[in-house]
């Protein structure tokens, strides 16, 4: 969006204003769509337990520096497997049922998220 230089300094001002809430709001609108992020550091899940709503994608990073770790679900309704997941990766899991899941890594046992999804 261009300003016109000839406007008066105020009204500058406040067409900024008027910029910057325009893009404020469309980041708010597009945080509603981004996933929520989840990190593993230090072998745990942060946050520890989530809550979201059917379909939503939950999206798990690896802040480890130097760990690798695999994040799987396995309930009788819904499971997912990442595979390795290297330092530094992002793995997207969309939660398509209802229910409360725990997400668990298959290298570090004591890892877990526990995820609502309503
Ligand atoms: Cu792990």
């Amino acid at each position: 969006m261009k300003i016109p230089q000839t406007l008066p300094r105020m009204h500058r001002l406040a067409a900024v204003g008027t910029v910057a809430a325009a893009i404020f709001g469309l980041g708010t609108l597009v945080g509603l769509a981004l996933p929520q992020s989840i990190s593993q550091k230090g072998r745990e899940f942060h946050p520890g337990e989530i809550t979201v709503k059917r379909g939503d994608t939950v999206q798990i990073v690896n802040d480890d520096a130097d760990l690798l770790h695999h994040a799987y679900v396995d309930a009788p309704k819904f499971s997912f497997d990442s595979g390795d997941q290297e330092p530094g990766s992002k793995t997207n899991i969309n939660f398509s049922v209802a229910g409360d899941f725990d997400v668990l890594c298959a290298i570090h046992p004591k890892m877990r998220l526990v995820v609502h999804v309503q």
